[in-house]
């Protein structure tokens, strides 16, 4: 069996999604998410330049030798590009094995540890009092877990917040130009309000309610053990991305401090940006993204690491990640032992699914994983070329004295 060819597509509604197509000779074809957020055109432009040249002839059952072919070959490893990029062959290379087997994904992983998948949505508010309507929006609709961010008074803008009342903000990426807006940020500030509000959350919702936080780097070692000691009461599911996650020690003293759940790892893109950390237990759930730490191939060894530590899946879900990733992550969650919870942003507009038809579904705040052959999700080539890239860009942060800070 051969690889005859294989196409990059950029783009997609309202998104840049980065879909990757291997043909194979015998009428087989796989799907893969090369999506980097902000950097689309990069693993794009890799996969067209130096992977799919060589893809071409070699036999796409051998995921595991295409992987390390790439890998081990590219000399200077890892970083997101490349890892994007070996992630979307990868997940193709799986979505083939599977329609050759005419199993789902999940089966060649070992099979069904659950039957669906829970999920965590994203609640916000331009105050409180409107993050408290966000939350009871999902709590109407079943969902079990709901990640919380709001405004901060004095602050003009925080993490993840809209700017009015009511709006939704579930994309942060904002397509007008490439040029980042500037948001200005104030850890005193989050620091004195943001405990209390989590508190009055969870004295709005109950104990049963699984409340998530995610602080997005912002916040310093010492500030972050302090943050994570003065949430206690609010029995957080987690609390993610307390520090940037270049400083691992800083999860030592964070652990020294409070018995609070991190989760971390959305930046990652290999396994060596987590050893340590599962290994010394310092983390409650690895955030791994199977597109950005390079397909199922490495995630899957991840997951097993983690499991022996006792730390539990949290893919990261943001809606940068195509179906075809999230499909990916589904086959993954209905297998891991050590299964968590799954981030899932409502990605279903009628044109997102005319593009990537699958059977997935998401109901009462679970994810069932379709039982179609490979990776259960499609692609709609003639619907794809009504999107062109459209440059967008994150924004940037600065403290109120212009210092840069991590977004
Ligand atoms: C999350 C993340 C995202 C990131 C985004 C960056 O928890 O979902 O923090 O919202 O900001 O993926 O591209
Ligand atoms: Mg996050």
């Amino acid at each position: 069996m051969k690889i005859t060819d294989a196409k990059v597509f950029v783009g997609g509604p309202k998104k840049n999604y980065v879909t990757l197509k291997i043909m194979t000779d015998q009428g087989i074809y796989g799907l893969g998410d090369a999506t980097l957020n902000n950097r689309e055109t990069l693993p794009a432009q890799y996969l067209q330049d130096y992977l799919v040249p060589n893809l071409i002839g070699m036999d796409p059952r051998n995921s595991e030798d295409i992987w390390q072919y790439f890998y081990r070959g590219a000399y200077f490893r890892r970083g997101p590009i490349a890892t994007a990029a070996f992630g979307a062959i990868d997940m193709a290379l799986w979505d083939i094995k599977g329609k050759l087997a005419n199993l789902p994904v999940y089966q060649l992983l070992g099979g069904k540890s659950r039957e669906g998948a829970m999920v965590y949505a994203h609640a916000t508010g331009a105050d409180l009092e409107d993050l408290m309507d966000s939350v009871a929006f999902y709590v109407e609709q079943g969902y079990k877990a709901v990640r919380v961010q709001c405004g901060i008074p004095g602050m003009p803008k925080g993490y993840a917040v809209p700017e009015a009342k009511g709006d939704n903000l579930n994309h942060i990426t904002d397509y007008t130009g490439i040029r980042p807006k500037v948001e200005v940020w104030d850890t005193d500030r989050y620091m004195r309000y943001m405990p209390g509000a989590l508190e009055r959350i969870r004295e709005r919702f109950g104990p049963e309610l699984k409340i998530l936080h995610d602080v997005h780097h912002r916040l310093l070692p010492r500030e972050a053990a302090a943050f994570a000691r003065a949430v206690e009461p609010v029995d957080l599911y987690w609390l993610e991305d307390p520090t940037p996650a270049e400083d691992q020690d800083a999860l030592r003293l964070i652990r020294q401090h409070s018995t609070v759940p991190i989760a971390i790892g959305e930046v990652f893109n290999s396994i060596y940006d987590c050893n340590r950390l599962i290994e010394q237990e310092l983390i409650d759930f690895i955030r791994v993204a199977v597109t950005y730490a390079g397909g199922i191939t490495p995630v899957r060894r991840i997951v097993d690491l983690a499991g022996l530590h006792h730390v539990r899946t949290g893919f990261h879900g943001a809606p940068s990640h195509s179906p075809i990733c999230m499909a990916a992550q589904a086959h993954l969650n209905a297998w891991a032992p050590n299964f968590g919870v799954q981030e899932y942003l409502v990605l279903g507009t009628p044109e997102c699914d005319a593009l990537f038809p699958s059977e997935h579904r998401m109901e009462n705040g679970m994810v069932w994983v379709s039982d179609a052959p490979g990776l259960g999700v499609d692609f709609d080539e003639s619907k794809a070329a009504r999107y062109d890239y459209v440059p967008g860009s994150h924004p940037v942060v600065r403290l109120e004295d212009g210092t840069m800070w991590n977004y």
